[in-house]
């Protein structure tokens, strides 16, 4: 019998997390089948492989980048560690508990090195469509080699999707944003902070984006930060040149009118209003259509698609859990392609997805929130042989984040948290995050 094929879209996170667990079988002495991943930039991290690209990458493709200069990881790295591969064993040493995005770059890149993938990869590849035939149970996989400009049409038996769901913005229309004067992007765009030293800058949003991305401009010096919100302030306590007011209504040449009346003239317009789960090369029948929640629609264990259940997505719930929730259910995917895992009937696995969206509804806070994913994570590892890990450790770790969050919102980064992996404490890092400009890895490690 013919070995199966299996395409993976996408060498992010989610994508290595595949072809890590194929390797860790293939390891134990495991016949696998054949993985191909497609990637479309020239290299692997997925978002978190910095491009100073905005708009259109150099093949012309729309820019997959949505990272920025300077960013530091916005929650603890104790809550990602790979159950595999601590940051321990890379670093040769415990490090402070949120790594620039240089440092977790590196950590992403050193357990795939290890594992000796990278061959697995067709870099600078596009998939441009996927078709499922009836007939012969297969997929048809269309890809552009854009560097060999080179088009490939191949047949697999699986497909899975690791493309990612925070690279294509959302971007509202608010009137008077066509006479604006000064400039409008969308955090997607922005790619550094001193752009807007000495400048007033107005973020629509108040999720992560909004917070980080204000926080970045008051560390590099903007004049002032007024953040709107639809729906609610996020309510730190702020920096004295930051103010959070109710929703933009309208602007006025340099002027944003809010819904209180209340007007502020700023130079630039920051839209953090999230992004959209966008797959250009799906044909209806496969594409998943899903809000940003923990519980995404239409996926049995939140990775088979309901509809096609030869079909996988990975990593496109809302995420407190990142890499080892992907490592978690890149595991639970092997094993289902190989045979391990058996698939229910339709009914349970359409019932699946409803029952977590309800449990997800009836949730309370962000506590809840974490337990909830953690849990996902701990059902997934307990299926498959994922090192297993104390996920409440994890849980633990961002409750505390939380907590330090709450006590100064420009001083949380300076606090060490305890590994799930090691038991061991993360020391504070050496300079204060608010004093510490330089971003590089080598500054990092610093001691
Ligand atoms: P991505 O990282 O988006 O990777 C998807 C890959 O698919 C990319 O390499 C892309 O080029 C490729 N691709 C897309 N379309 C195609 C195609 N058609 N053909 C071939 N290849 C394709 N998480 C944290 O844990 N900590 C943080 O501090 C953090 N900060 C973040 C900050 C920002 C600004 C953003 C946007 C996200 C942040 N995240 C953070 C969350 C982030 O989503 C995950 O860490 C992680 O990058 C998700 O991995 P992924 O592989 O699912 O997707
Ligand atoms: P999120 O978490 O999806 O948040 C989007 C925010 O945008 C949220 O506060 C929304 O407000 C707001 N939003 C959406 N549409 C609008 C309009 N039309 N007007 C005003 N505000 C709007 O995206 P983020 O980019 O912050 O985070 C995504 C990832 O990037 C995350 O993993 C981070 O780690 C980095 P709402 O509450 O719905 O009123």
């Amino acid at each position: 019998m013919s070995k199966k094929k299996v395409a993976v879209i996408g060498a992010g996170p989610s994508g290595l997390a595949q072809l890590r667990a194929f390797q860790s079988a293939k390891q134990k002495g495991e016949d696998i089948p054949d993985v191909v991943c497609f990637e479309k930039q020239s290299d692997w991290g997925g978002l978190w492989n910095y491009t100073w690209r905005t708009g259109v990458d150099a093949a012309g493709e729309p820019c997959h980048g949505s990272m920025y200069r300077y960013l530091w990881s916005n929650g603890p790295k104790e809550g990602l560690e790979f159950a595999d591969y601590t940051f321990d064993e890379h670093f040769g040493r415990e490090i402070a508990s949120y790594p620039p995005r240089a440092v977790l770059f590196d950590y992403i890149e050193g357990r795939v090195k290890k594992a000796g993938v990278r061959d697995w990869i067709r870099f600078n590849n596009v998939v441009r469509d996927v078709r499922y035939d009836d007939a012969t149970g297969k997929f048809t996989v269309t890809a552009r080699d854009t560097k060999a400009d080179k088009e490939t049409v191949e047949d697999y038996d699986h497909v899975i999707v690791a493309t990612g769901h925070f690279s294509t913005p959302n971007v509202p229309h608010y009137p008077g944003f066509e006479t604006f004067n000064g400039r409008i992007l969308h955090a997607h765009d922005f790619r550094d902070a001193r752009e807007f030293t000495d400048k007033d800058i107005l973020i629509l949003g108040t999720s992560y984006s909004a917070e980080d991305i204000g926080s970045q401009c008051w560390k590099y010096g903007c004049k002032s930060v007024t953040v709107a919100h639809r729906t609610a302030p996020m309510g730190y306590d702020w920096p004295d040149n930051w103010k959070e007011v109710p929703a933009l209504v309208k602007v006025e040449g340099r002027t944003a009118h809010f819904k209180d009346g209340t007007t502020k003239d700023v130079d630039a317009i920051i839209l953090c209003t999230g992004y959209k789960h966008h797959f250009p090369f799906l044909p209806d029948d496969l594409r998943l259509k899903t809000a940003n929640r923990l519980a995404a629609a239409d996926l049995y264990k939140g990775v088979v698609w309901n509809h096609n259940p030869k079909m996988f997505y990975l990593g496109m719930q809302d995420q407190w859990f990142t890499f080892n929730m992907f490592d978690a259910q890149a595991w639970w995917v092997r094993d289902c392609i190989m045979g391990k895992i058996a698939l229910p009937d339709q009914a349970t696995m359409e019932a699946d997805p409803k029952a977590r969206e309800a449990a997800e509804d009836a949730l309370e806070d962000d506590y809840g929130c974490i337990k909830y994913q953690g849990d996902y994570v701990q059902e997934l590892i307990d299926e498959t042989d994922y090192p297993s890990f104390d996920v409440d450790a994890a849980c633990q770790a961002f409750y505390e984040w939380k907590k330090h969050k709450k006590k100064n919102i420009m001083e949380f980064r300076n606090h060490g948290y305890t590994s799930p992996m090691t038991g061991k404490k993360a020391p504070p890092h050496h300079t204060p995050w608010k004093d510490a400009m330089d971003d590089s890895l080598e500054s990092y490690l610093q001691t």
